[in-house]
């Protein structure tokens, strides 16, 4: 696949490499393109159109939502609703399944998504992003159970990025692929071929307000980090923290690093910050599917079995290299602690 390449063509091709599919998950990728880029002109306009600022609601986790929080959300739905390639939806923005009313046909797919990553970056002309993920479904009317499976299963994994330019990142299980929204024809076409994010990197992202809760392996790991030329590494390192995980994961898919949102005494409660169906799962499937590691410290975020639509995971991504240091101080940390640690690493030392 040559550099330049529609989104459209890539599909047909992949979609080619399995003469029994039905052209379905190609339609229903086309479909997303379409939000997504509906998405970025709604993004685009701004205060323009009146589409910043806080809606009068709060989400069903208790958030308060933006105005583009709702915006994105009915739009994903409006794209998606009618084609008859999804069999339900969910979304961080609904409590609860959506199914595709009766009457609508239905497809073999479940469709999730978190229509509007990193909303506090709204009215700050920040990035944000789209993320989402697509699994199989062989029930007519799917019911929350049918959604929880465990992130391996993913047919699909993927974001798209409103920054300075439009991209969309997807993996359908060969490799990691960016397309960049060429407005002037307004087609995604292919920009980064199969990402390898690099095995070392001397940057990290984290929230560092939230250092004191922290568990000893993470704490471990920054002020190592910190030490810079005197530290392990004998190198000085660099944070970056965006408040919109697309955006600092999409750093790492371009130039390695670490992002991590792990458990802290503040979040503990809630089992971690970031949503394992729409934040982590998809986007740990596009690392490892670049050759980085996901994890939450003791375990392969790809094998959680989730127990709910809106489960919260502690997430800890990015180059080899730098996961690995992570996983090794929770390993001894969990030995020492008899705490369950199950994430198989071939760089363990
Ligand atoms: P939203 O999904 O509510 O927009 O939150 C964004 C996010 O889940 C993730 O993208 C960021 O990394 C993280 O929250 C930022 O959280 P804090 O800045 O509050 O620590």
């Amino acid at each position: 696949m040559q550099l330049g390449t529609p989104l459209s063509q890539y599909l047909i091709e992949e979609q080619r490499l399995y003469p029994e599919a039905t052209g379905s998950f190609t339609l229903l990728m086309n479909d997303i393109a379409l939000a997504c880029k509906t998405i970025s002109a709604a993004v685009r306009k701004g205060a323009l159109v009146d589409v910043l600022g806080n809606a009068e609601s709060d989400n069903c986790q208790g958030e308060q939502q933006k105005k583009l929080d709702i915006i994105a959300n009915e739009l994903f739905i409006k794209n998606n609703i009618w084609r008859g390639h999804i069999a339900a939806m969910a979304s961080e923005e609904m409590e609860e399944v959506y199914p595709i009313p009766d009457g609508q046909p239905k497809g073999k797919y479940l469709l999730v998504f978190d229509p509007l990553d990193g909303s506090s970056n709204i009215d700050v002309d920040g990035p944000i992003g789209t993320i989402f993920s697509i699994m199989r479904s062989d029930k007519e009317n799917p019911t929350e159970e049918d959604f929880l499976q465990e992130g391996t299963k993913q047919v699909c994994a993927g974001y798209c990025l409103y920054g300075p330019a439009t991209m969309i990142v997807i993996s359908i299980g060969h490799g990691t692929h960016a397309f960049t929204l060429d407005p002037d024809i307004g087609e995604f076409v292919l920009t980064h071929k199969d990402i390898q994010i690099p095995e070392d990197s001397a940057e990290y992202s984290i929230n560092h307000a939230n250092r004191l809760g922290w568990e000893k392996p993470m704490r471990q790991y920054v002020e190592d980090r910190e030490a810079g030329k005197n530290g392990p590494k004998g190198k000085r390192y660099t944070m970056r923290w965006v408040g919109a995980m697309v955006m600092d994961v999409h750093r790492i898919l371009m130039r390695g690093g670490m992002f991590a949102y792990p458990i802290d005494e503040g979040i503990r409660a809630k089992g971690g910050r970031l949503r394992l169906m729409y934040e982590a799962n998809p986007i740990s499937f596009l690392v490892e599917q670049a050759g980085g590691i996901a994890t939450t410290g003791y375990q392969r975020i790809l094998d959680l079995k989730p127990s709910g639509l809106h489960q919260r995971v502690p997430v800890i991504i990015g180059s080899k290299n730098e996961v690995t240091d992570i996983l090794n101080f929770h390993k001894s940390y969990a030995e020492q602690n008899s705490l369950e640690f199950t994430h198989k690493c071939r760089l363990f030392s």
